[in-house]
């Protein structure tokens, strides 16, 4: 097993239960297991600004799955949330994103490791920062705390939302 981490975006529909249902989705694949949720986060759109706030968090995972064989499977669960690839950095209703696959590094034309934003979004690095800890180190031997503290500052707030939906909203779905 490898343990990977995935950042999870969306700002389009019912983004709370579109991040929730990613991350029941992912734990159900096979020789796969979800080993840790940060909070779920508001965020400021980074990229065109008359588009909704979005929801963000981190999922760590263990899997047996190969980094693209993981990629595959990520962006079928896109397709099935609904998500349409239109504009570069525009809306959507699930956005997953493979951050940390183990110690890997690749450079391919499908997959880019580590996920070459992660460490200068702030909604990328708290939410993990809220799983590893501040003082983690990535591969280029820098800590998340540095890596925040140098990113540029964007509005990013806990929403207090759960990972599950609240009683009344799951029992109509
Ligand atoms: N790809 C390469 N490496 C990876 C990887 N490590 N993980 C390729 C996932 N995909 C990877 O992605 C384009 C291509 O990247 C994929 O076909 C895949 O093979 P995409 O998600 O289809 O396109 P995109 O999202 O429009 O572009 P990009 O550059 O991936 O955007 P991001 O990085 O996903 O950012 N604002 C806030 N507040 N919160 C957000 O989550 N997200 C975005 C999109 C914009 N603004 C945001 C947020
Ligand atoms: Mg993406």
């Amino acid at each position: 097993m490898t343990a990977c981490f995935v950042g999870l975006g969306a700002n389009l529909g019912d983004s709370h239960r579109a991040l929730i249902q990613a991350a029941q989705d992912i734990e159900r694949l096979s020789a796969t297991t979800v080993t840790g949720r940060s909070s779920i986060y508001r965020s400021a759109p980074m990229g065109p600004q008359n588009q909704p706030d979005y929801l963000n968090a981190v999922i760590a995972v263990d899997t047996a799955l190969e980094p693209l064989a993981l990629l595959d499977t990520l962006q079928f669960l896109e397709k099935k949330a609904g998500r349409v690839r239109k504009e570069h950095w525009g809306p959507r209703t699930l956005d997953l994103d493979l951050l940390i696959y183990d110690t890997v590094t690749l450079q391919s034309e499908r997959l880019t490791l580590p996920h070459p934003g992660l460490i200068d979004r702030n909604f990328v690095l708290r939410p993990l920062a809220d799983i590893v800890g501040e003082q983690w180190q990535l591969q280029d031997g820098s800590t998340l705390a540095q890596r925040l503290k140098a990113c540029p500052d964007s509005d990013l707030s806990d929403s207090s939302l759960g990972w599950s939906l609240p009683e009344s909203e799951a029992m109509s779905a």
